[in-house]
């Protein structure tokens, strides 16, 4: 879309959300030629600011010139908003929108601004409780507890994307009195992908006030370039109108939100509101806030791989006690069935079946017609699926040898389970479900998720495969075995 385009429903996916034209109304904004250092555009309110014109000032006129210099550093930073200048009692942002563009943004300091032993005290305190974290929800109940001390909104939860981008509240902090939002799902389109992305690259979002309306640069189109400016490298940023009433619609008169990221994608956010007016979370507690965000960040990757290598490590153990008993076993095929469960263990399966050479053995709960679905599977590849629409509901293959119909099967049944819409998604074609109206909107919504197991997960289908070539070596070894004995 072209900036400056009415966004709806319809179309708020392509909004330009770098490029609003204009910046929150608490701060102010000035974008200088680099070279010369003359302001060329800047917020209607600025002037107002200065106590004096500032279209064709010059920056350091305006700011002191001793600070040009620190600015132009600051602004060859990737985080310039975790480091502002503080300069004659006001927090000062410097980036690059474009070659050859200098934008300056002004903020004021919040009361009582932190003191720097203050601001250290709370980092350490905060890095110290994440790092002692055990597990991944202990880390982010953790996250959600300490945001929520440090900016006092209301509320702050964790939302965790999941594979197809809709998020699931899992940790909340609230105060006493609201509903509340854990266990709910949101749709992918409430945080549509150009919003998700920018979290990659600016990490916090701050939303001051919901009410008050932002503030136009002037002129809209930015001498130098011709273009907009893009706002995204600063703090100021004026929201989308479409997530303003988003807002609004929630109750919400503030807002902030954090990035979470793993392996360089958007794992969620922690997320605040506030519900009693606009909530100013100066610059030293959302410094802290993004900290928070990274470090948690890398404890999440951290717990999670440690989660993996743990499950591993318990897969390893399952599939130690299966070879165990078929080497204690006359043929494969009664070894398999004899360790029972622990042959479904070896990928949390409910059943399993085992077929050699015609001879078909079943271990807990199958299907009806397990020798079908075996006659289906054709590659040699181990093979999952959680879908019950096709053919092989439910199935983790492990072929033996095709040709002769071998293979060793594990089953699933379906997992029906309702998700709790914190308002029903599109995809479910109810009648308006328009979030944005006040009316008819963020009616939690029940749905009943059908025809799917649990998913076979990466360390289970893993599992499968390591235990088939282990089956295969054991094989090699035994009919060198017998070979000998008849020789
Ligand atoms: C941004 N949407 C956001 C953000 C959140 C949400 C957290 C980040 C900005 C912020 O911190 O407020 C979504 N907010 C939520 C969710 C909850 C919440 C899920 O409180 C649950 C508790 N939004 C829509 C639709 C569009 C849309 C239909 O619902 C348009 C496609 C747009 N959301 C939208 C846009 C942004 C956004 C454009 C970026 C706002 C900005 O940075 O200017």
């Amino acid at each position: 879309l072209e900036p400056g385009t009415p966004v709806n429903l319809e179309n708020c996916h392509r909004e330009p959300i770098r490029t609003p034209g204009g910046i929150q109304s608490h701060g102010a904004l000035l974008a200088a030629d680099e070279h010369t250092l003359e302001v060329v555009q800047a917020s209607s309110n600025a002037a107002q600011h200065f106590g004096r014109p500032v279209l064709g000032a010059l920056l350091a006129d305006l700011l002191g010139a001793d600070v040009i210099e620190p600015l132009r550093a600051r602004a060859e930073e990737a985080t310039p908003n975790l480091r502002p200048l503080r300069v004659r009692g006001l927090d000062v942002y410097a980036y690059r929108a474009a070659d050859n563009v200098l934008v300056v943004e002004i903020e004021p300091v919040g009361p009582g601004a932190a003191s720097l032993t203050r601001y250290q005290e709370d980092v350490a305190r905060a890095l110290t409780l994440l790092q002692h974290a055990p597990a991944v929800d202990e880390l982010l109940w953790s996250a959600a507890r300490i945001v929520r001390d440090l900016t006092g909104s209301d509320r702050v939860w964790v939302y965790r994307f999941e594979a197809d981008d809709h998020g699931v509240i899992v940790a909340e902090e609230k105060r006493e009195g609201l509903d509340a939002f854990l266990h709910l799902h949101y749709p992918a389109g409430d945080i549509p992908p150009q919003a998700r992305a920018l979290f990659l690259q600016n990490r916090l979002r701050f939303i001051h006030d919901v009410q008050t309306p932002a503030t136009p640069l002037e002129p809209l189109v930015n001498p130098l370039t011709g273009e907009w400016l893009d706002l995204s490298g600063g703090v100021l940023r004026a929201v989308s109108p479409i997530h303003i009433r988003y807002l609004k619609n929630m109750g919400a008169t503030a807002s902030m939100s954090i990035a979470l990221s793993v392996g360089g994608r958007l794992w969620g956010l922690i997320s605040g509101h506030h519900y009693s007016g606009p909530l100013f979370v100066p610059h030293e507690v959302r410094a802290t806030c993004e900290l928070i965000g990274i470090v948690c960040s890398m404890q999440l990757d951290a717990l999670e791989q440690l989660e993996v290598s743990r499950r591993q490590t318990a897969l390893g153990t399952h599939r130690s006690a299966v070879l165990d008993r078929v080497a204690a076993s006359s043929s494969i095929l009664d070894g398999l069935e004899q360790a029972g469960e622990e042959l479904l263990a070896v990928c949390d399966a409910e059943g399993a079946a085992i077929r050699i050479d015609g001879d078909l053995r079943l271990v807990g709960e199958t299907p009806e017609d397990v020798a079908g679905i075996l006659d289906g599977l054709e590659g040699a590849d181990v093979f999952a699926t959680d879908s019950f629409e096709g053919p092989m509901p439910g199935v983790l293959a492990a072929p033996l040898a095709v040709a002769r119909g071998n293979h060793v099967v594990w089953f699933r049944s379906e997992y029906v389970h309702e998700i709790e819409w914190a308002h029903a998604p599109k995809s479910l074609a109810v009648k308006d479900p328009d979030r944005l109206n006040p009316d008819g909107s963020f009616r939690t919504w029940a749905e009943s998720v059908e025809g799917r197991s649990r998913p076979w997960t990466t360390a289970e289908i893993e599992s499968v495969a390591e235990l088939r070539s282990a089956l295969g070596t054991f094989l090699i070894t035994r009919a060198e075995q017998l070979a000998a004995l008849n020789a």
